[in-house]
């Protein structure tokens, strides 16, 4: 197996030539700042030329290096040459012909692939997608289809959850700051409850007892006889990256199965060999009814799919399900790249040989640093947690004094959480070793410098 996907000509080190922003980011801020709206905001203030296998280079020569993926979307790299020329191909034979009106063979092959891929033995359980350009969209059809199907009306999502940012999305997602705030009224019948919270739960609460707690809620709260889906993350993405103790998950598939609820699984940020398996359903074998993806599918390019049980997706109606670019042949071009970059380089054994490096160097740095309360993930899927030591207490500022330092001296790191004190790590695979390692060099600085 190789470790590095895209051989780029970009220097495969961090250096910085300038401060960070230098002179040319710090004008094309000012120009972003004119035009762009404020709402649209940016977690760095460089702006980039190029980007390889974990290496970003900004305008005034500056490499930094990346542990964030554009948001867990680059997994095969910002520039997988299999991505790069299946674009360019498809690019010079026809950009848009919109599927529902004339189609070609490239959204029915990454259908096909979907079909493959994800949870359920394709021999047995006979799959099907629809696809869309983001994640959101990909969610707010996973809900159509599930109402359509059960002749149902309401969703079950979890405390922390993320789901997007449209109207219905938003009512899904948790957090108030900054995606909900201001923007409602929201969609109706979104019922919230518990998720399995390790760190944060009292000690021998077990992933069967959070399940049976979420149970009880739902069936209290909104009862079997209303409820069209429940609607999960399996690992948390925005909300913390919070992996539910195991049982979790299987508890609440087989409530959904017995029940006649359908199992959605949002696996935009967890899923395509993110967390070490394809999907992270697949840790513990669960086979969800739909399954939502998008970011890692396509190397960068706006793809989303809905896949699930073949009775299920074709409960609705023709030209129910749709959209003028649901599916762009250049997107799918794409996700065929990307996925067989996937297959090739082995991707899901390379996020567990990054989760063991990471894990390493959390440890190390935890053992000099008690605010850090937890470590968790899995795969190139890691965060941590930043409390006040030895309490439960969120510690959001120190957060942010350790993302500053990172930032400024070149590595592009992201956090997450409820209460925004959480570290998350989502590195391209197609990173090598020492670039890894170099990048956890300035992440313990960062906490030396600001303990
Ligand atoms: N479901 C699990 O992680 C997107 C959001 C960034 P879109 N997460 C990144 C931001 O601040 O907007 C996400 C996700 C999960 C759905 C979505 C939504 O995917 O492609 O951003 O619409």
């Amino acid at each position: 197996m190789s470790t590095t996907v895209a051989a780029t000509p970009l220097t495969q080190h961090r250096n910085l030539v300038t401060e960070i922003p230098g002179p040319r980011s710090q004008e094309k801020l000012a120009r972003k700042k004119q035009y762009v709206a404020d709402g649209v905001g940016t977690t760095l203030p460089v702006f980039i030329e190029a980007a390889g296998g974990g290496v970003l280079l900004d305008a005034d020569g500056n490499t930094l290096i990346d542990l964030g993926s554009g948001i867990a979307v680059t997994t095969v790299g910002n520039a997988a040459p299999e991505v790069v020329s299946r674009v360019q191909e498809q690019v010079a034979a026809f950009t848009h012909t919109c599927f529902m009106v004339t189609p070609y063979d490239g959204y029915v092959d990454v259908a096909a692939a979907l079909a493959e891929l994800t949870p359920g033995d394709p021999s047995v359980m006979a799959k099907k997608s629809a696809l869309f350009n983001s994640g959101a969209e990909a969610v707010e059809n996973a809900v159509k289809i599930a109402r359509v199907a059960t002749g149902k009306d309401a969703v079950v999502v979890f405390d922390h959850a993320y789901h997007g940012r449209t109207n219905l999305t938003m009512a899904m997602t948790a957090k108030n700051m900054p995606y909900k705030n201001g923007f409602g009224p929201f969609a109706a019948e979104i019922y919230r409850v518990p998720m399995s919270y390790p760190f944060r739960e009292t000690e021998g609460v077990k992933g069967a007892d959070a399940a049976a707690r979420a149970i009880d809620q739902i069936e209290k709260q909104v009862g079997a006889a209303n409820l069209a889906c429940v609607v999960i993350e399996p690992i948390l993405g925005e909300g913390g990256f919070v992996v539910p103790a195991d049982g979790f998950l299987p508890a609440l598939a087989a409530w959904c199965r017995d029940n006649g609820v359908l199992f959605v699984a949002d696996e935009i940020q967890s899923g395509f060999c993110r967390t070490g398996d394809w999907f992270a359903c697949d840790h513990e074998g669960v086979v969800p009814d739909l399954i939502t993806t998008a970011k890692g599918i396509a190397g960068g390019l706006p793809l989303a799919a809905v896949t699930g049980r073949a009775e299920v997706m074709d409960a609705v109606h023709a030209g129910g399900l749709g959209g003028t670019y649901g599916g762009n042949p250049v997107a799918c071009a794409a996700a065929l790249g990307a996925i067989e970059a996937m297959r090739s380089h082995d991707l899901p054994a390379r996020a567990r040989a990054v989760e063991a490096i990471i894990r390493r160097r959390l440890e190390a740095i935890a053992a000099d640093h008690p605010t850090i309360g937890d470590i968790r993930g899995r795969g190139a899927m890691m965060a941590i947690e930043l409390v006040k030591p030895g309490t439960l207490d969120p510690d959001a500022a120190r957060a942010a004094a350790v993302a500053a330092y990172c930032h400024t001296n070149g590595v592009v790191v992201l956090t997450c959480g409820t209460w925004g004190n959480v570290f998350r790590f989502l590195p391209p695979l197609s990173i090598g070793d020492d670039l890894l390692e170099e990048a956890f060099d300035v992440v313990a600085e960062a906490f030396a410098a600001t303990a």
